[in-house]
């Protein structure tokens, strides 16, 4: 890749979406949400939506928009429901207990009690990132799943009523830095969970950035990003497509393309900008194609396109090659991985059953999607006899010596008189 300069390198690897030079702002709107409670939500609800919110839980108005909302979208929310439920049970793990010689061993998974979920909302509505966030925290069987939303005049009844048909047990309308910080810590309506879950803004992920350490969070799940790996044989209609189905997202959207085809790369380019001429939300589109970590990058080999994609740890993975699946085996780090011609982001994005909500900023180095396991805890559990204790007990005592900590010794010692 002898055309892509260290700026430009460092723009695909090391970028970060806005994020980290919104912290300290973001900081005090947290401070006052965690000292002023619901004042606070209110008055930033009116400072960033625009909005003066009269009630802020609003589960009764998710309840009524199963009524409100389109039959069809209706249906369609129900289905994607069911395809995201199948998938995750999938992921529920047995608890096991094995005897290992002798001693009897075992894991066994419990969920957390309360979980907050964050559904965006602002210049699109979000029912699916509702589905993907409570649905897994039901499977697990989370006791408590609360869901914050931005407000408005009028809530979409679409994602109010994913919210209701998910399986919320509560609903609050407050969104951005804000909403993280009443999951967080809690104000006079909203009650603190363990763990905040969900993608969001650039404002909504350095709010979880900033709350991690006070409550859990699942990871930094920031604006969309997709890396499409083609080669010759790929369409260049449909790499352009997924760059700008995901740039229609955020101005903030991060998209690229990767091949070995200086004129596939061309075409890419020239289709890309065709396309998003004809979208509704070019002027997204266009901004998210303009800064430095969006483009094609044109690589010697695929075998150098592939090292660029491990090295990007996209949110999510478009592969369009011959070799396909020979090339996914090259990229441990990747959110999610769309394989073959049939396979647009859109099907995970809404209804294949995966989930969405997926590591950005190439933190899928270190972390998979949400799933059930996002979750769960594991306690081990174990229980040795007299046999087996007693055959390990040299080497217990022995290290617990080395250490020089002789009452982990004298305890085993003492089963023994
Ligand atoms: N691509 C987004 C999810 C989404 N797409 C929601 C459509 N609706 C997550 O990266
Ligand atoms: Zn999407």
């Amino acid at each position: 890749m002898e055309s892509l300069s260290p700026e430009r390198r460092r723009a695909f690897f090391e970028r970060d979406a806005g994020v980290e030079s919104i912290r300290g702002d973001v900081r005090e709107i947290l401070d006052r949400v965690r000292d002023e409670g619901d004042v606070a939500l209110r008055e930033f609800s009116s400072r960033f939506d625009g909005v003066d919110v009269g009630n802020i839980d609003v589960a009764a108005e998710a309840e009524r928009a199963i009524e409100e909302v389109d039959g069809d979208v209706l249906a369609a929310i129900r289905t994607a429901i069911d395809n995201v439920e199948t998938f995750h049970a999938r992921q529920v793990p047995d608890d096991w207990r094995e005897e290992i010689d002798g001693r009897e061993l075992g894991r066994r998974f419990r969920p957390i009690e309360r979980a907050g979920v964050y559904v965006p909302g602002g210049t699109a509505a979000y029912p699916s990132s509702a589905i993907m966030g409570i649905v897994p925290a039901r499977v697990a069987g989370v006791d408590h799943v609360a869901v914050a939303t931005p407000p408005a005049e009028e809530m979409n009844p679409a994602t109010l009523a994913a919210i209701h048909e998910a399986g919320a047990d509560a609903v609050y309308a407050v969104g951005g830095a804000q909403a993280v910080g009443a999951l967080a810590y809690g104000t006079e309506t909203v009650s603190a969970v363990q763990k905040v879950v969900g993608p969001g803004n650039k404002w909504v992920t350095a709010a979880k950035a900033e709350v991690r350490g006070d409550v859990e969070i699942d990871f930094l799940a920031g604006p969309s990003e997709v890396l499409v790996v083609a080669d010759e044989t790929a369409d260049p209609a449909l790499v352009a497509a997924e760059l700008v189905t995901q740039a229609e997202h955020d101005p903030n959207a991060s998209v690229v393309a990767v091949t070995d085809d200086p004129d596939l790369g061309a075409e890419i380019a020239t289709e890309a900008d065709r396309q998003a001429g004809e979208r509704t939300r070019e002027e997204i589109i266009r901004e998210a194609f303009g800064h430095d970590a969006s483009g094609v990058v044109v690589a010697r080999s695929m075998s150098e396109a592939t090292l660029f994609a491990e090295e990007y740890a996209a949110e999510h993975l478009v592969i369009l090659a011959d070799d396909d699946e020979a090339i996914l085996d090259r990229i441990p780090s990747a959110g999610s991985a769309f394989m073959g011609p049939f396979t647009p982001v859109a099907a995970g994005d809404y209804a294949s059953g995966t989930n969405h909500v997926l590591p950005t900023n190439g933190s899928a180095k270190l972390y998979g999607g949400l799933s059930v396991d996002s979750f769960l805890r594991s306690t081990t559990v174990q229980r040795l006899d007299e046999e087996s204790l007693s055959a390990l007990s040299e080497t217990i005592t022995t290290l617990a010596e080395a250490e020089g900590l002789d009452a982990h010794a004298e305890s085993v010692r003492k089963r023994f008189e």
